[in-house]
């Protein structure tokens, strides 16, 4: 039996990676952090029922000494980064916690790997925020594309991208990289503008608020489903040579065409509903994203399941339930 250690195990993607990899016959073991609610602390995990082969240790990444104990006592054979300060609005309020954990975070799971457990593979939750405002003459951002970060999020991924890069040239290491595009779900955090909009819109038709607040509506996405990427992350890891990939849907909408899907799939006009508020902007935006996952659909065999649509709706039917 293969044994997995993920950090952000409690995450969006951290829950579906679980899940995938238990279908695949996994011991999956993650790491969480210290909640004061302690009822909070398996939120998402218990929403695939924890069960006797998923294992939590207590630790953070920027505590050295535990990642030390849970890497010697797990002998992991794949180890998957997942675990990050991941809201890049809020990368700008807390940009010092933002680059420890997303770089030096890194840097810490890269030297227990190279120290403890060399033999394993190790998988780097790379970021299409990473290119920020670059994009080729086609409207396209590919593997070959410069990265010219646009938040502290961003640097601090930057940093975390290319020393995966140097453990693997300079120690040999089987250390990758998925440079993954925007990717929702009904676990996605509610901070984030998919399902956000989705929430508020829910929230709005069954008469519970009367508006909903967004920043910038003229920024595109390229968002894909997280059960479809994390079945990439785990054909990424496998693949006989460690190297970089992209995961990306390569369509784009902008923010006002999520409103106005989501809205009208609920029988409204996003227009009467959405207020713009500054609260919301980012000191600099990243305007574009587009992505080539020619290389990952080629090489690994990847393809997305889902829709923008089939997952907006899975998204609609959540908050329905819910609220
Ligand atoms: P998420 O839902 O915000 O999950 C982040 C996870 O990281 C949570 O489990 C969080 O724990 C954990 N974490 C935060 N700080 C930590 C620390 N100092 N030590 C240990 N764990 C820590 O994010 P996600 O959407 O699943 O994304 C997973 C990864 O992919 C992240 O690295 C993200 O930056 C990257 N990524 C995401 C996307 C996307 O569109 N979703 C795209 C590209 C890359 P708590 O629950 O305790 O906060
Ligand atoms: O949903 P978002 O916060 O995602 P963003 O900033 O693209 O970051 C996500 O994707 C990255 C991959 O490119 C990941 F690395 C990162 O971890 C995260 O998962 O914002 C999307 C767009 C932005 O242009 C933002 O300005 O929506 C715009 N937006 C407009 N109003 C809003 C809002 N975003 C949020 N979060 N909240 C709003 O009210």
């Amino acid at each position: 039996m293969k044994k997995a250690l993920i950090t952000g195990i409690s995450g969006q993607d951290g829950s579906y990676l679980s899940e995938y990899l238990l279908s695949l016959g996994y011991e999956v073991h993650g790491i969480v952090r210290r909640h004061s609610v302690a009822e909070n602390q398996n939120h998402r995990l218990d929403k695939i029922g924890l069960n006797e082969r998923v294992y939590t240790h207590y630790g953070d990444l920027l505590d050295y000494p535990s990642l030390v104990r849970i890497v010697s006592e797990v002998k992991p054979d794949e180890i998957y980064n997942l675990g990050a300060m991941s809201h890049v609005r809020i990368s700008f309020d807390m940009p010092s916690f933002t680059i420890q954990t997303n770089a030096l975070g890194v840097l810490n799971m890269l030297e227990v790997y190279r120290t403890m457990a060399p033999k394993a593979k190790f998988y780097q939750a790379s970021s299409s925020e990473m290119f920020g405002n670059s994009v080729d003459e086609d409207g396209i951002q590919r593997l070959t594309t410069p990265m010219n970060p646009v938040s502290p999020y961003g640097c601090a991924k930057v940093m975390g991208y290319n020393l995966v890069r140097h453990y693997r040239h300079a120690y040999g290491l089987h250390a990758c990289n998925g440079i993954l595009f925007n990717h929702e779900s009904p676990r996605r955090g509610s901070n984030f503008v998919t399902n956000k909009v989705v929430k508020g819109a829910v929230a709005i038709k069954k008469g519970l608020q009367d508006k909903l607040e967004l920043g910038n509506m003229d920024s595109f996405r390229d968002w894909g489903h997280s059960k479809d990427y994390v079945r990439a992350m785990h054909m990424i890891i496998n693949h006989e040579n460690p190297e970089e990939f992209i995961v990306a849907t390569g369509k784009t909408h902008s923010v006002r065409d999520l409103c106005r899907i989501v809205f009208a799939k609920l029988d409204m006009n996003y227009e009467d509903y959405i207020v713009q508020n500054p609260i919301y902007m980012r000191a600099e935006e990243l305007k574009y994203l587009k992505g080539d996952s020619s290389k990952t659909q080629e090489v690994l065999g990847w393809k997305a399941e889902y829709t923008l649509e089939t997952m907006l709706d899975e998204m609609i039917e959540r908050w329905e339930k819910e609220l």
